[in-house]
C-alpha cells in the first residue's frame, strides 16, 4: 500500500493531488522552488522541501533534486501531476529504479506515446482512423511533396517530437511546399533539439474531442466519455466542456470504444487521454496519447462522479480497477472556464504579480480549483493560470448560465484576468448555439470589441 506519495508539481494540480491524498489517508510531502515559498501547496501538505532556485530547469525539471526529495522523506510513490516531468519517460523510469512508485503509465507507453510518428503507426496497428498521411518520418523534401500531391492539399507538416503547435505549418499548394517545409524542420531543431517531420491532410475547422480513459495494472481499460476542448488560443486551451454538444450518441460510443481499444493495444495503465480531431461530416481521427493526468480532467469527474486523482493513486498501488464501462453514467454537463492572468486585451499578454484581493466564487454546481489568495504573487517564471471555474448542472444551458454568474463574482484585483474573457463568451450566440470549432477564439475576437463584452 501506498503511505506517503511526494507530489512533484505545484500551482493548483499539486493542490488536487493533496485533496486525493487526505481522502485516501495518504500523507504528502510538497516540493517547492524558491519562488513558491508563499505557495499553498506548501501550506496544505505534511511536510515540504524545497528543491531550488526559481526558473523551472533548476527546479521542478530536476529529477535528480526530486528524488532526493523523495528518499529523505521516505516516500511510496510520486505523483508528477502535468507539464514539468509528467511525460518524461527517463524521469518514470528513474523514480522505478529509486524504489518509488512513478504515478502514471509504464515508461515504455510514456515514450511510445511521445514520438508522434510511432504513436500514429500505433494506432494504424490497432484499426484506429488517422488523418490520411506519412507512414512514419519523411526523410527528404522531394518525398514529403510527392505524398503531399498525392493525398492532396491542403496538408500539414508537423513535428515528431511537437505537441503545442510548434514546428507545425499548414500547406495550402505545391509552391508554398518547399519553403514551409524547411521552415517547419528549423522550428522543430529550435524547439525540441529534432528535426524530423511528417505530413497529414489539414482537416479545416476540426473539433478537438479528447477521450479520458483509465487503465488498471491487470488489463482492464475503461473510458469516461469525452470533453470538447475546442475553445484554444494559440493551441492555449481556455474552455472545455464534457461531453461535447457536438457528438452523438452512436459516435460517443464508436469512439469511446475505439479509444479503449487503442489503450488495451498497448496495455496501458493509470489516467491517459486520446486526442481526435472531427470534422464537419463526423469523420474522427487520433491525433496523440497524453499519459498523464490533464488540466481539464475535473469536467470529467463532475459529470461521471468518479475522482480520477484517487483512481491514479489506487492503480498505481495495484488495486483492480473496481469501475465496468456499463455503469460509467454521463448525466450531468460540466463547464471549465481556465482563469489565466493574462490582459485578453492586450493580446493575452500575462500579468504576473501580486493579488491585492481575491474571492472565489461558489454556490450549488459551482467547483473552484485554485492555489491563489488574497496577498499572493504570482511567479513570473511558470504558467500564469490563476485557478480554474468548473460549472455544472443538468443540461448545457445550466452549466453556462451558472458559469456566466459564477464568474460575475469572482474578484481578483491587481492582475488583469481572463473573466470577463470567458463571461462574454458564456452570453455569445455562437457559443451557446454549441458552434465552436478550433477557430472559434480568432473569430469571436474579431467581431466582438472589448467594450461589448459586459454587454452582451
Ligand atoms: C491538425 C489540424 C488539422 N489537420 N492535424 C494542433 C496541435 C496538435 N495537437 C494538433 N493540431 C492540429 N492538427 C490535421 N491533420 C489542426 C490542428 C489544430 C488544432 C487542433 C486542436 C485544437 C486547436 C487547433 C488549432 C489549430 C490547429
Amino acid at each position: 500500500m501506498i503511505k506517503k506519495i511526494l507530489i512533484a508539481n505545484r500551482g493548483e494540480i499539486a493542490l488536487r493531488i493533496v485533496r486525493a491524498c487526505r481522502e485516501l489517508g495518504i500523507k504528502t510531502v510538497a516540493v517547492y522552488s524558491q519562488a513558491d515559498e508563499q505557495s499553498l501547496h506548501v501550506q496544505l501538505a505534511d511536510e515540504s522541501v524545497c528543491i531550488g532556485p526559481a526558473p523551472s530547469k533548476d527546479s521542478y525539471l530536476r529529477p535528480d533534486r526530486i528524488i532526493s526529495a523523495a528518499e529523505i522523506t521516505n516516500v511510496d510513490a510520486i505523483h508528477p501531476g502535468y507539464g514539468f516531468l509528467s511525460e518524461n519517460a527517463r524521469f518514470a523510469e528513474q523514480c522505478e529504479a529509486a524504489n518509488i512508485k512513478f504515478i502514471g503509465p509504464r515508461a515504455e507507453s510514456i515514450r511510445l506515446m511521445g514520438d508522434k510518428a510511432q504513436a500514429r503507426r500505433t494506432a494504424i496497428a490497432a484499426k484506429v482512423p488517422v488523418v490520411p498521411g506519412s507512414d512514419g518520418v519523411i526523410e527528404s523534401e522531394s518525398e514529403a511533396l510527392k505524398l503531399a500531391k498525392k493525398i492532396g492539399f491542403p496538408v500539414i507538416i508537423k513535428a515528431t517530437a511537437g505537441g503545442g503547435g510548434k514546428g507545425m505549418r499548414v500547406v495550402y499548394n505545391a509552391v508554398a511546399f518547399a519553403r514551409e517545409y524547411d521552415a517547419a524542420r528549423a522550428e522543430a531543431e529550435k524547439a525540441f533539439g529534432n528535426g524530423s517531420v511528417y505530413v497529414e491532410k489539414y482537416i479545416e475547422e476540426p473539433r478537438h474531442i479528447e477521450f479520458q480513459i483509465l487503465g488498471d495494472q491487470h488489463g482492464k481499460v475503461i473510458h469516461l466519455g469525452e470533453r470538447d476542448c475546442s475553445i484554444q488560443r494559440r493551441h492555449q486551451k481556455l474552455i472545455e466542456e464534457a461531453p461535447s454538444p457536438f457528438l452523438t450518441k452512436k459516435l460517443r460510443e464508436q469512439m469511446g470504444k475505439t479509444a479503449v481499444r487503442l489503450a488495451e493495444s498497448i496495455g496501458f495503465q493509470n489516467a491517459g487521454t486520446l486526442e481526435f480531431l472531427v470534422d464537419k461530416n463526423g469523420n474522427y481521427y487520433f491525433m496523440e496519447m497524453n499519459t498523464r493526468i490533464q488540466v481539464e480532467h475535473a469536467i470529467t469527474e463532475e459529470i461521471t462522479d468518479v475522482d480520477l486523482v484517487k483512481y491514479q493513486i489506487l492503480i498505481a498501488s495495484g488495486q483492480h480497477l473496481d469501475l465496468e464501462q456499463k455503469n460509467i453514467q454521463i448525466t450531468r454537463h460540466a463547464i471549465e472556464c481556465r482563469i489565466n492572468a493574462e490582459d485578453p486585451s492586450r493580446n493575452f499578454a500575462p500579468c504576473p504579480g501580486a493579488i491585492s484581493l481575491y474571492y472565489a466564487p461558489g454556490g450549488h454546481g459551482v467547483r473552484i480549483d485554485s492555489h491563489c489568495y488574497s496577498g499572493y504573487s504570482i511567479p513570473p517564471n511558470y504558467d500564469s493560470m490563476i485557478g480554474k471555474v468548473i460549472t455544472y448542472g443538468r443540461s448545457r444551458e445550466v452549466a453556462m448560465d451558472r458559469m456566466y454568474r459564477a464568474l460575475s463574482e469572482y474578484i481578483v484585483r491587481g492582475v488583469a484576468t481572463t473573466i470577463p474573457f470567458s463571461r462574454a463568451i458564456m452570453r455569445d450566440p455562437v457559443f451557446r448555439a454549441s458552434g465552436a470549432t478550433t477557430r472559434y477564439v480568432e473569430e469571436f475576437m474579431g467581431r466582438t470589441p472589448k467594450e461589448a463584452w459586459a454587454t452582451l
